[in-house]
């Protein structure tokens, strides 16, 4: 049976170029200009992103990463239940080294799960169908590749099993707050009563600490957004000139946004396809947030998407938090 051995990957971005296309056109072209860091995530974009949480002033992996490791058992009890099967549902799962931790604790103790890896990056999810097999015998997985929504509507038609939402990495944070509240009613509305969300959040902690994070001395979060242009000049065809622009982040300890902006270091006009668009010396493009917050914040965000907050975990420094909430 050939299927049998396939990876399983369900890709619903058919008319993804042409809606890259419009978005790039439309927030370069408003005021002020602005760029969706869900974009940062092609091939290239992916590996300067494993680069970057392999650098020292990037902290929320490794935070994450000593959660998933340390405290595996108390995350896997949070989550099984009853015991009845389940599908476990990753959102931006990337290459799945900490919830592998997860995956191989509950394979061991024999839980009947299913684990659904969903990611905008095709490359990710033709690697985790590939790879975790392999590292993972006895695992049920099926990839979907696509926006996290349409996606979890894909989850919910394979099954009718309880649902598990692991949004791990803080991802939750490269929306603003308005949005991410959103998101998680959104989430809610996906979820039956009974069903679970896991989220990461980064918490407030020494500014310095945060803002080196997003302005590491290698320079690798300036080339994670550089790349944003590379790829709009290769799949847009775009002419960046990648000199012309810098890397510049602030974080703000009152709101707890820390924000990423290219800057233009000229007057210069830019061709995407058909449109021009006019670039001031010191304009900006604003290119990402990444939210920080406090503990009674995400028990807030709970309470008003629905969900109620039933158990905690930080890593030992109290810098991230993976927070279980019930539908
Ligand atoms: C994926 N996301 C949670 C990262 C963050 O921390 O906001 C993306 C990132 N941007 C710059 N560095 C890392």
């Amino acid at each position: 049976n050939q299927s049998a051995t396939q990876p399983e990957v369900l890709n619903a971005s058919k008319n993804s170029a042409e809606a890259f296309y419009k978005d790039v056109i439309k927030g370069l072209q408003s005021t002020p200009k602005r760029l969706n860091s869900m974009y940062f995530y092609d091939a290239a974009g992916d590996k300067i992103f494993q680069e970057l949480m392999d650098c020292p002033e990037y902290y929320p992996t490794n935070c994450e990463l000593e959660i998933f490791s340390e405290k595996t058992a108390q995350l896997a009890k949070a989550i099984i239940g009853d015991g009845d099967a389940f599908d476990l549902i990753e959102l931006g799962a990337g290459d799945a080294t900490k919830s592998s931790y997860l995956l191989k604790y509950l394979l061991d103790e024999q839980i009947d799960f299913n684990y659904l890896p969903i990611d905008i990056s095709i490359s990710t999810i033709n690697y985790l169908t590939i790879k975790l097999p392999l590292t993972l015998p006895g695992i049920k997985i099926k990839g979907l590749n696509g926006e996290y929504f349409d996606m979890l509507k894909k989850a919910a038609a394979l099954s009718n099993r309880r649902k598990v939402v692991l949004f791990m990495g803080s991802n939750i944070g490269n929306m603003p707050v308005t949005e991410a509240t959103a998101f998680c009613k959104e989430l809610r509305n996906h979820l039956a009563p009974g069903d679970m969300a896991l989220i990461g959040f980064d918490l407030k902690k020494s500014p310095k600490v945060i803002l080196a994070a997003y302005n590491d001395s290698e320079g690798i979060t300036k080339r994670f957004n550089l790349n944003l242009l590379t790829r709009i000049n290769r799949e847009l065809g775009g002419n960046f000139d990648l000199d012309k622009f810098d890397h510049y982040a602030m974080y703000d300890p009152e709101t707890g946004a820390c924000k990423s902006y290219l800057i233009s270091l000229a007057d210069q006009l830019v061709t995407i396809g058909k449109e021009t668009i006019r670039f001031v010396k010191d304009e900006y493009i604003y290119m990402e947030i990444s939210q920080k917050f406090t503990l009674m914040q995400t028990d807030q965000m709970a309470s008003n998407t629905g969900f109620k907050p039933v158990s905690r975990f930080l890593d030992n420094k109290k810098w991230f938090v993976d927070t279980v909430w019930m539908a």
